[in-house]
This record gives C-alpha cells, sequence and structure tokens, in this order.
C-alpha cells in the first residue's frame, strides 16, 4: 500500500522510521505547510514527492492511505479530504477536539467504505501489551480493581512547546493514552470521577490529573497522570499498572517488571521493550509500539479487519477525556455514554 504523511514534525520522525521496516506499506509522498520541515524530512528519509499544501498532494498522487500526524486542529479537515478520495487514513491522538467533530470524521471514512484508526499506541506498547495479554488470559482471575499510574517530571516541552500554550494539557495529551489502556484492560465505562491541577506556572494547562472510573465490567479503577512529580529514578515515559483479580495480582512496576502472584506462585520477568536501531532512551518504549501500530493497520487492511483502536473504538477514550474535564470543572461524577 502506497501512503503519504501529512506533517513533518516532532513525533512523524518516528512514524516514519517505522514506515520504513513495515510490512506491505510505505510512504511514498509528504507534506508539511512548513517548508524547512519538509525539505529536511524528505532528505532525512530519501522521500523525493513533497508538498505544501495537502489537497494538491491528493489531487496528485495515486495512494492507498494517508497517515495524519498534525495536531488535533487540523484533523477533521484533513480526514474529511482524505474521506473524498477513498483513502484509508491513520490519524494521531486527540483525534479531534469535540465528540462532534470525532464523530463526524467516523462517518466520513464509513460513507467512502474504508478504514479509519487512531494512532492510540500506548496500548500497544511491548510490556503494557504482555500484561493485558496476560489480564484477558485469566491469569490472576476476574479483575476487580486497577490502577493505571503515569507520573513524570519529564521535560515535554521542549520537544513539543504547544504543550505548554493549550487551555489543557495532561489529560488531553497523555492522560488519553492512560484511559485507554484502562479501556483495554478493563473494558468501557460507566462513570468517571477526576480533579486536576496545575503545578507547573510555567505552562497554560493542568499538569496533574486523578481520575476514579467505575466499569461496565464491575472494575474501578483509578488513573494518575503527572508532569509535575519529580522523583527518581525518572520513569518516563512508563505506564505502571497494579491490578488486584479474584486468583491473583499483576504489577508492571518501574524498570518494566511484570510481576504476577496468583494460585501460591510468582512469577517476575523483565518485560524491557527492544531498543530498535533508530530509537534513544528514554523514548524506544513509545518508538517501538509506533512500528506495532503501523503494523496492526496494515495488517487490518489487508485483511479487511477493523483495528483494535479504530475511530469508532476511539470515540469511547475521547468520551473518556471529555468527561474528565465536565468532571473536575463540575465536581460531579459524569457518565461519558452520554457526552
Ligand atoms: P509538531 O507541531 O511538531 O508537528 C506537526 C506538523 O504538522 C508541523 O510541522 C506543522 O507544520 C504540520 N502541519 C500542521 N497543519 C498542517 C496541515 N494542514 N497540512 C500540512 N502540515 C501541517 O507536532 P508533534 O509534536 O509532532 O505532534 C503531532 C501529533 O502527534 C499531536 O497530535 C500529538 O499529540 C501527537 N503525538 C503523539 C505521540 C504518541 O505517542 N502517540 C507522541 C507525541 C505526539
Ligand atoms: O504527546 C505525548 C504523547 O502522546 O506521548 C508522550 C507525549 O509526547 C508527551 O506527553
Amino acid at each position: 500500500m502506497k501512503g503519504a504523511l501529512i506533517g513533518c514534525g516532532f513525533f512523524a520522525q518516528n512514524q516514519l522510521h517505522a514506515w520504513a521496516e513495515i510490512e506491505g506499506a510505505g510512504i511514498v509522498a509528504l507534506c508539511d505547510t512548513d517548508e524547512a520541515r519538509l525539505s529536511d524530512t524528505a532528505r532525512r528519509f530519501g522521500i523525493e514527492r513533497t508538498y505544501r499544501d495537502a489537497a494538491a498532494m491528493l489531487d496528485a498522487e495515486a495512494l492507498d492511505f494517508v497517515d495524519i500526524a498534525t495536531t488535533a486542529p487540523s484533523h477533521r479537515p484533513l480526514v474529511e479530504m482524505a474521506a473524498k478520495k477513498s483513502l484509508h487514513v491513520i490519524c494521531q491522538k486527540p483525534f479531534a477536539e469535540t465528540m462532534e467533530d470525532a464523530r463526524a470524521m467516523v462517518a466520513a471514512v464509513d460513507d467512502a467504505g474504508r478504514v479509519v484508526m487512531v494512532h492510540e499506541n500506548f496500548r500497544w506498547q511491548s510490556p503494557v501489551r504482555r500484561a493485558i495479554d496476560m489480564v484477558r488470559g485469566g491469569a490472576i482471575g476476574e479483575p476487580f480493581f486497577g490502577r493505571v499510574s503515569f507520573r513524570s517530571g519529564y521535560d515535554v516541552f521542549s520537544g513539543q512547546p504547544y504543550l505548554a500554550e493549550g487551555e489543557r494539557f495532561i489529560i488531553e495529551d497523555l492522560g488519553i493514552h492512560i484511559l485507554d489502556i484502562a479501556r483495554a484492560f478493563f473494558g468501557d465505562v460507566d462513570r468517571l470521577a477526576a480533579t486536576t491541577r496545575r503545578v507547573n506556572p510555567k505552562i497554560r494547562g493542568e499538569d496533574v490529573a486523578t481520575m476514579l472510573l467505575s466499569h461496565a465490567s464491575g472494575v474501578t479503577s483509578v488513573i494518575d497522570c503527572s508532569y509535575a512529580t519529580k522523583r527518581e529514578p525518572e520513569t518516563f515515559p512508563q505506564s505502571l499498572v497494579e491490578i488486584d483479580g479474584t486468583e491473583g495480582t499483576l504489577r508492571l512496576d518501574a524498570g518494566y517488571r511484570l510481576t504476577i502472584q496468583a494460585k501460591g506462585e510468582e512469577s517476575v520477568v523483565d518485560v524491557s521493550p527492544p531498543l530498535l536501531s533508530w530509537a534513544e532512551r528514554p523514548w524506544h518504549n513509545i518508538q517501538e509500539s509506533v512500528r506495532t501500530i503501523q503494523q496492526h493497520f496494515a495488517n487490518c487492511i489487508a485483511e479487511g479487519q477493523e483495528p483494535e483502536t479504530s475511530g469508532r473504538d476511539n470515540l469511547k477514550t475521547l468520551a473518556l477525556v471529555e468527561a474528565a474535564y465536565r468532571s473536575a470543572a463540575t465536581g460531579e461524577t459524569v457518565r461519558p455514554g452520554e457526552l
């Protein structure tokens, strides 16, 4: 499959490295409104066909899919443009700025008979995936409590300066992944309550969020996120997990240590992600998941399957983000299914 990538910024560099390793799909054209980013990226990856305008690119190129790696405000027009050209779409998170936009984007690609997948990669990180597979396989019986925790003091603002500028920060940018991991473990959410605060005075949005989720499966989970946590060892970008089940417990601890205690036995396994040739620490965990999710996208299209993190599925993760902001603002418990 021939693809074009739109948005040659900070994170797209990972996506391009990964596309070079994907079986059955590759990138043949690039687009960015910023000439310097476009030409630098084209040179780095040896991609000759470049465009400053996405519509012009879609008119000129014979493509099967687009990979949208821009920030959220441009997602809806770009997804709708791709749908009009009957292309499959992979689009970065946050998928959309509002639920209304997200629903319209899913409908546009559905009407074109194509697939839209959100680049929701944290549940595809190999340590997290290992834990998900263990829980889904019944290793600790029926889960009844979970905590997914992401606490860090890592400077994300130097690579992504826009994160310091928005009215919303950690839930929309990072919490979205952690909420999605909770859905992957425990299923859909009936009710959510959240608190937020801003600790870092140099940014506009919230950098701490704590959320309590009641899942339809009967699990209660706590999702806690912070970019204001100064501690050693720094765990960025690890998501730490603890789950209690009817038959035992699972812990994914700092340093990618997976412990399962069940049925009178304990297993402790190092589930560190591999360091891909183009990856660098500490980002290697995220970088590996980029390759995994992009291969999943290519496989799903080849096999006519809906991706696990399809646009339709992601509406439920996006609803948790909206519910968390609403709960934090009103002090009330919110039902995401009503948003
Ligand atoms: P960035 O600002 O560095 O890059 C975005 C690029 O898109 C810029 O070069 C900009 O010029 C270009 N652009 C914007 N609108 C365009 C348009 N209409 N047509 C063509 N080019 C356009 O942003 P980033 O840090 O690379 O983040 C991009 C997205 O990736 C964000 O939504 C962010 O949340 C997400 N992200 C995801 C992960 C992850 O692990 N999944 C990690 C980091 C960032
Ligand atoms: O943008 C964010 C993401 O999706 O993963 C980590 C990040 O780069 C900073 O929070």
